[in-house]
Order: C-alpha cells, then sequence, then structure tokens
C-alpha cells in the first residue's frame, strides 16, 4: 500500500478521501489554491502545498503544477477526486509517466467513455442495450432527417463530446431539425470544440438510474447496485437514493451484469458508474462516468463498502479479494446536496460568509462537508457546500430521518436549497416512488397554480426553519416539561408561540 498520496482536489471530497487514507495510514499531501488558503483540506492533511493562483486553470488544473506537488512531497499516487483533472486522460497519463500511480481508470477507459460516439459504438459491440440511434456521426440536417425516419421521432441530437448534460436538442418532426442541428452543431464546436454530433431516439419521461462498478487489476469486477438519480434540475442532482424504488433483484441482477460487461470491455480498473436511462421497465446505456461520483454515499450506506478504500487498494495493485455474492444491500440511503443557492430566486448561486453552521447528527445521518463557521462562499468554485447522507432500514424511515436530520441543519449567512429537497421529500409523489427526471422542474413550475407553488415552497421553508428554531430552543412549554404532540403543525404552532407556552 501507499505510504503517501496527493490529493488533487479540494472540499468535502477532498476530506473524504483524507479520511479513508488515514484509516489506512496513508498521509496525504493536499494542494490549494491563493483563495483556499484557509480551507479545512489543508489543515486535515499531513502536508499543504500552496500552488498559488486564483482561478481553477492557474491551481487545481495545472497539471505540471499538481504533478511537481506530488514529487516535491515523495506522495506515490494521485488521487482526483471528481470534477477538475479526474476524468482528463491526457493528466492520467502524464501521472503515470512522471513515475506516480494514478488512483482512476486507465487513461484509454476515460478516453473511450468520454467520447459518446465511440463509448456507443463498443458499448454495442459489448451487447450493452443502447438508447436506439445511430453509432457514426450524423454531418449535416439532410443526412440527420434520413437518419431520423430510421429511429424515429422525437430524437435527440447529441454532441460526441457532451455528456453530463451539455449539448442535446430535441426534434419532434422532420421540418423542426435544420435548425436544431444548427444550433447543436454550433454548440458543440463552441463548447467543446468539436462539432461531431449523432442521433438518438428520444425517451420522454425516463428515470436517470446508475449502476456503482469497481473492477481491479486482475480480471475482478463487482457491482454494488444501483442509485436513483432522477431528482434534478438542469443537470444538476438535488437528491439520489440507494436503492431506487422501481428496480428489483433481478433487474439489479440484470443491470449489474450489464455494466460489469461495459466496464471488462474496456479494460476498467477502479470506480466507476454506469449509467442507465430507466423508461417503461426497459433500461439502456447512456454513457459511463469514470471517477468516484458525489452520490457515491448512498451506496457505502447500503453496502457496507468504503469505495475511496477500493480504490485505493485497486490502484496499489490488490486484487479486491470478494465476488459479486459478498455484496449485500442493505436498507436504504438518501442524499440530499447542500448547495449555496437560492431556491426562491430561481436557484441562483447565494454568496455570503458562514456565520453560523450547525450540523446534523444522530444515528445514522453522515454530514460530508468541508464548511466551517467563517467562511466565505464566493463564486470562484462549485456551490455545492455538502452533503446530508442518512441510512435508514426502509425508504420510508430513510424519509423521515433525512426530514429530521434537515430540520437541524443550520447554515447562517448563505441561502441554500434545502428547503426545496425538504419539499420534495415531502412531495406525495416523491413517496410513492412515483417521478422520473423532469419531476423537479414541472415541482417549480406548477403553472397555473404558480401561487400554490409559491405558498408551498414559503411553508416549507418556514416549517423547516420552524423546526430548526424548536430544535434549538425549545419552547417555554416545552421547557415546562411539555412534549409537543405528532408533527409540528404551523397554525398549532405559532397560536402556542404567541401564548407563550401556556398551552
Ligand atoms: C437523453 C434523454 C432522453 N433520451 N437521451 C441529459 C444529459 C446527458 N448526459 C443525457 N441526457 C439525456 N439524454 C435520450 N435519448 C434525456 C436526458 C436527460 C437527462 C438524463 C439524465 C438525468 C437528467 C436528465 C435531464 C434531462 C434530460
Amino acid at each position: 500500500m501507499f505510504n503517501r498520496i496527493l490529493i488533487a482536489n479540494r472540499g468535502e471530497i477532498a476530506l473524504r478521501v483524507i479520511r479513508t487514507a488515514r484509516e489506512m495510514g496513508i498521509e496525504c499531501v493536499a494542494i490549494y489554491s491563493e483563495k483556499d488558503k484557509k480551507a479545512l483540506h489543508t489543515r486535515m492533511a499531513h502536508v499543504a502545498v500552496p500552488l498559488g493562483g486564483s482561478s481553477p486553470a492557474e491551481s487545481y488544473l495545472d497539471a505540471e503544477k499538481v504533478i511537481a506537488a506530488a514529487l516535491e512531497t515523495g506522495a506515490e499516487a494521485i488521487h482526483p477526486g471528481y470534477g477538475f483533472l479526474s476524468e482528463n486522460a491526457t493528466f492520467a497519463r502524464r501521472v503515470t509517466e512522471a513515475g506516480l500511480a494514478w488512483i482512476g481508470p486507465p487513461p484509454d477507459a476515460i478516453e473511450v467513455m468520454g467520447d459518446k460516439i465511440i463509448s456507443r459504438r463498443a458499448m454495442k459491440k459489448a451487447g450493452v442495450p443502447c438508447v436506439p440511434g445511430l453509432v457514426d456521426p450524423v454531418d449535416d440536417p439532410a443526412a440527420a432527417v434520413e437518419a431520423a425516419e430510421g429511429i424515429g421521432y422525437p430524437i435527440a441530437i447529441k454532441a460526441a463530446a457532451g455528456g453530463g448534460g451539455k449539448g442535446i436538442r430535441i426534434v419532434h418532426e422532420a421540418a423542426e431539425m435544420a435548425s436544431a442541428f444548427r444550433t447543436a452543431s454550433g454548440e458543440a464546436v463552441s463548447a467543446f470544440g468539436d462539432g461531431r454530433l449523432y442521433l438518438e431516439r428520444y425517451l420522454d419521461r425516463p428515470r436517470h438510474i446508475e449502476v456503482q462498478v469497481m473492477f481491479d487489476k486482475h480480471g475482478g469486477g463487482v457491482h454494488f447496485g444501483e442509485r436513483e438519480c432522477s431528482i434534478q434540475r438542469r443537470h444538476q442532482k438535488l437528491i439520489e437514493e440507494c436503492p431506487s424504488v422501481v428496480i428489483d433483484e433481478r433487474l439489479r441482477g440484470k443491470m449489474g451484469e450489464v455494466a460489469l460487461r461495459a466496464g471488462h470491455y474496456v479494460n476498467y480498473e477502479g470506480a466507476g458508474t454506469v449509467e442507465f436511462l430507466w423508461a417503461d421497465g426497459e433500461f439502456h446505456f447512456l454513457e459511463m462516468n469514470t471517477r468516484l461520483q458525489v452520490e457515491h454515499p448512498v451506496t457505502e450506506m447500503v453496502t457496507g463498502v468504503d469505495l475511496v478504500r477500493e480504490q485505493l487498494r485497486v490502484a496499489a495493485n490488490e486484487p479486491l479479494g470478494y465476488g459479486q455474492e459478498h455484496i449485500r444491500m442493505n436498507g436504504h440511503s438518501i442524499e440530499v446536496r447542500i448547495n449555496a443557492e437560492d431556491p426562491l430566486a430561481g436557484f441562483l448561486p447565494s454568496v455570503g460568509t458562514l456565520h453560523n453552521l450547525r450540523a446534523p447528527g444522530g444515528p445514522w445521518v453522515r454530514l460530508d462537508t468541508a464548511m466551517y463557521r467563517g467562511m466565505e462562499v464566493g463564486l470562484d468554485y462549485d456551490p455545492m457546500l455538502g452533503k446530508l447522507i442518512v441510512w435508514g432500514a426502509n425508504r420510508e424511515q430513510a424519509i423521515e430521518r433525512m426530514k429530521r436530520a434537515l430540520a437541524e441543519l443550520n447554515v447562517g449567512g448563505v441561502r441554500t436549497g434545502a428547503p426545496a429537497a425538504l419539499a420534495v421529500l415531502e412531495h406525495p409523489d416523491f413517496v410513492a416512488g412515483d417521478f422520473d427526471t423532469h419531476f423537479l422542474e414541472s415541482m417549480e413550475l406548477a403553472p397555473p397554480e404558480e401561487y400554490e407553488g409559491l405558498v408551498a415552497a414559503a411553508a416549507a421553508i418556514f416549517r423547516h426553519n420552524q423546526a430548526r428554531r424548536r430544535a434549538l430552543e425549545p419552547r417555554a412549554s416545552e421547557r415546562a416539561g411539555w412534549v409537543a404532540r405528532g408533527r409540528a403543525d404551523f397554525t398549532n404552532h405559532s397560536r402556542r408561540a404567541t401564548n407563550g407556552g401556556g398551552a
């Protein structure tokens, strides 16, 4: 095993890796930008190397600086976290060329999966069910119209270099093709410098379900079941859970097998996620993310496996040492992302100083964050302040526990999307498991009853604050030994409060 590794990242994922490394007796080297002098990851690491520079390009994305920091400090390996350089095949190659171990998949696998046309072609050959469509680029609108006849409308025009939510255009009939094609092509060129487009049948109301996989360097591979990631807006996930309500044991086995086939076909090593669109009881390969994902903790809670530990063991050439039959799913886990944003202002980023922070706790509650009191929340980095994760014996218990944990959470100084998450957790369709990737956006819009939507959001925030206050400052009646019965009810509550607790 390694003695010392460098973590090429910041924020909660840097802490996540440091924690497992420490448990394994591995020292960590942190790197940090000018803006991150006081960041927690620099304090929790054994060594912290200043990269200088305030923009990501001058710091966390500067491959030369990162590799130099590893070599100077005697690190033997680099863990990229997620984002930044984590899915950059060129960086991964440079790391290994510098004589360091790369805690991630082989660069060739990153490359294949990074190109959506090449990955579709590979997956088709591997016998992985893909969304119906092309495995070659389509050059012009006329060719697109011709190909679309064979695929069937509606059609999704996608960029080969896209993925993760960038560059997708929907076409309902041939007459719309030309203009959509030109827009998509222009966007692909400006966003990726690569205008190649391909076509897929557009699935109207899919669920986004992904499978966690792990492969060693000795031909071993296992899957850790699925995560349900449909509660998102504009490709930013808000709530993830494990398992998915629509996946039974048989389907889980089938999806897992397909995900393993996908990984084996590209000689995958380490942790990865195979994304599927699920519609009408069928699943279709969408893309593979060649990194550890933000939402990995829900899988950890349900399987009891530390995925970072497995990543480190694999990178150090250890065999997994267990098989699929050893992976057991137990109970249910939910994650809520805590983003510095304002749900009542269209989820615009919220900035400020974190003057107050109270972390939830108690049984089966986990808060993965690098927040600290006094932290400046600006626009330099991702607005995700952390993740709240709970486990329950079943989904109902996990939902109740998450509502309780969110009520305990108090982030003062910036607004967060937590009230929106609470509104989802209380929505009857979410509770029933009846939702798809459009759920969150349709909840927000809710016209022509938009007034109702606003009131619901305001009520959620009110209840959230109320519950928070209640937890912090028990009402007089409770101090006097009275215990509130049932759920916090808002009318009841304000009346009692004005009564001065004389109830
Ligand atoms: C689709 C689709 C429906 N049909 N492809 C969006 C991000 C990119 N990675 C793929 N995406 C989609 N591809 C076909 N053929 C719907 C989406 C999609 C989506 C997928 C996963 C999670 C959230 C989403 C939100 C909107 C659209």
